[in-house]
């Protein structure tokens, strides 16, 4: 039974991974860290977390983090198996994820604490008017369903739930009932009180070291 390590800052895009591995049942051990520290920049040339580790073998990247512990533990049911229109549709709500819905919320923390300052720009408009359209989107692919793709939960639901949260604790409204009222439902899941029971934890102990 490997042990991974879920290696990035609490409170960051590591709650994919500690969320995805709660969801496993895998056992894991979380490696605290912050942006562009030592640390991560010995996994990722970028400096960027999360990262995990299995054994030998690194992978960053959260999208494709999820993803391939989907594959290797739960391939037929949060995920699907590839060459599948139903994969094909998990993953274009991964990519529309990471290439659409996480980026206001991404885009206001940039501008508020992760660019140097002098780099700093007032982009409130942008990410309201990008938000507005990334969640119009969301709700017409949703149609009300409870799950993005199929009747259960995947690693759709878990990346689109993820970044939801991220938009609402960055003070940015959702504005759709409907949208709101799944995002609830997802985030809801045990899987996600247990990795955010669990990072909080991490970081209390590296504090008190
Ligand atoms: N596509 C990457 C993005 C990683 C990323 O931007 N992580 C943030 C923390 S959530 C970071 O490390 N930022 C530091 C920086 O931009 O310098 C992923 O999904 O893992």
């Amino acid at each position: 039974m490997p042990m991974y390590k879920a290696v990035g800052m609490p409170g960051s895009r590591l709650t994919r991974v500690t969320w995805m591995l709660e969801e496993l049942g895998e056992p894991y051990e979380i490696v605290p860290c912050m942006p562009n520290d030592a640390t991560i920049s010995a996994l990722n040339p970028s400096g960027k977390m999360p990262a995990l580790i299995d054994c030998e073998f690194t992978l960053v990247d959260s999208a494709a983090i999820v993803s391939y512990l989907a594959d290797r533990h739960a391939p037929e049911t949060l995920t699907a198996p590839s060459g599948t229109r139903e994969r094909a549709l998990i993953e274009s709500f991964v990519y529309f994820v990471q290439s659409e819905f996480e980026v206001p919320p991404w885009r206001k923390a940039q501008n508020r604490f992760v660019l140097p300052e002098a780099l700093r720009r007032d982009v409130d408009d942008v990410v309201a008017y990008e938000l507005g359209r990334a969640v119009g989107a969301l709700e017409a692919r949703l149609g009300g369903r409870a799950f993005a793709v199929g009747d259960r939960f995947t690693i759709a639901d878990l990346m689109i739930g993820h970044a939801g949260a991220w938009v609402r604790g960055a003070r940015l409204s959702i504005g759709s009932d409907a949208v709101n009222a799944y995002l609830d439902a997802i985030l809801a899941r045990p899987a996600l009180a247990r990795a955010r029971e669990r990072e909080a934890a991490a970081k209390a102990a590296q504090a008190a070291a």
